[in-house]
């Protein structure tokens, strides 16, 4: 095999020729952002830190947008969609913009009728349970993202040589709540189906496929120079139902940029178990929840992944001391690893107080 060529899952390559000639990437704004060299398992210049759900409501600045605008409306309105994903980046100096959308949102665009429930989450009105409801599902047509390659577009120019992450919400985790018809502790339905009626099953995971990936592809093509794949509740999963339910449709959508010169990080919460699996599903980066050493999570994968986390939230209303000092703790297991960026276990909480955040980020840029 030609090394440069045909890069290994760990290592994307650095050329960006099958990117528009316009993206930051094949412009050469982003490549070396400190966020690309540690996802790339590189030194960085300096140490990269940012927060799955950075944006959001601990952020006055974001409720003060959000005023009179449903969530899934604040997605589809571009100028709005990229200030809010601008709005941490500039509060907290974080070294990423995650992009303002929710994994739902190319459910509803492609005609799914979901909404975001303030204090719930998605709500599906008609659930999908049996092969005639999944047979019914709408194809997404790429031309329906047009709101969202606005928004990207939009960021991209605004971050400069700050990196934008796009992401997408990984099958399982999206059949779920389709399923379900809403968020759900046990996620019973969704694997009961999964054992009673394989065949649907896959014909609902397949489909999730195709649509989730059709969002993130879109994301980075507009100039996402990552993207972030989020199995949120695959936790609930055992191994062998992860390796043969959930998996194979993650490879399709992570399958779907691995063309592209793009890190792919695959996160989800509680996947201690399946990490290894998580990194064959095609993930050149792993996100690792707060239950796990990140020197365990490194031992885990062989030395040779580079890792996104993992501090615990929880941490962020203990005080700065016992934060900091956690934080530290964090940074120094992460070394082991080929590269280490810093994020949460999981989202931040919407009540944190955002200046805890501030000073965390400068607290990990200025530790030696
Ligand atoms: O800064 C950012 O990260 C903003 C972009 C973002 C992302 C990456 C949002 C906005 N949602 C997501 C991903 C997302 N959405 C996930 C995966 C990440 C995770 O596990 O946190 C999941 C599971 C969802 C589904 C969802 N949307 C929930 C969880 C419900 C449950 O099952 O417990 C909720 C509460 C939402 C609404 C939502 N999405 C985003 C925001 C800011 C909000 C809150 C809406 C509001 O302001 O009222």
């Amino acid at each position: 095999m030609d090394a440069v060529t045909s890069p290994t899952p760990d290592a994307p390559t650095r050329t960006a020729s099958a990117l528009p000639a316009d993206h930051p990437l094949s412009r050469g704004i982003t490549t070396d952002a400190p966020l690309l060299a540690a996802y790339r398992g590189e030194k960085p210049s300096s140490r990269p830190v940012w927060f799955m759900r950075q944006a959001g409501r601990s952020l006055p600045e974001y409720r003060a947008l959000r005023v009179g605008v449903g969530m899934l409306e604040s997605c589809v309105r571009p100028e709005l969609a990229a200030e809010i994903t601008l709005q941490p980046v500039r509060r907290h100096g974080v070294d990423a913009g995650i992009f303002f959308s929710d994994i739902v949102v190319p459910l509803k665009l492609a005609g799914i009728d979901v909404d975001i429930v303030a204090g719930t989450g998605p709500v599906v009105a008609h659930p999908i349970r049996t092969a005639a409801d999944v047979a019914a599902l709408p194809e997404l047509d790429p031309e329906q993202l047009g709101p969202i390659t606005d928004a990207v577009r939009i960021c991209v120019e605004e971050l400069g040589s700050t990196p934008l992450i796009g992401f997408a919400g990984a099958p399982f985790t999206l059949a779920s709540y389709l399923v379900e018809g809403g968020p759900s502790r046990e996620h019973l339905r969704t694997k009961a189906l999964m054992h009673a009626d394989p065949d649907t099953w896959d014909a609902l995971a397949s489909w999730v496929a195709r649509t989730t990936a059709t969002f993130l592809r879109a994301q980075v093509l507009a100039g996402a120079s990552a993207a972030q794949l989020f199995d949120s509740w695959a936790g609930g999963l055992s191994l062998d139902n992860y390796t043969r339910f959930a998996a194979p449709y993650s490879a399709r959508v992570l399958d779907a940029v691995a063309d592209l010169p793009v890190p792919r990080v695959h996160f989800g919460v509680g996947t201690s178990e399946l990490l290894v699996a998580m990194k064959d599903a095609g993930a050149t980066v792993i996100g690792v929840d707060h239950r796990l050493r990140l020197d365990t999570a490194n031992e885990r994968l062989g030395g040779s992944t580079p890792l996104q986390g993992n501090i615990d939230p929880a941490l962020l209303f203990a005080g700065d001391d016992a934060l900091h000092r956690h934080a530290a703790e964090v940074v120094r297991q992460g070394e082991s690893a080929p590269g280490h960026v810093l994020n949460l276990g999981h989202g931040v909480p919407p009540d944190t107080d955002p200046e805890v955040l501030t000073r965390l980020v400068a607290y990990l840029h200025e530790l030696p």
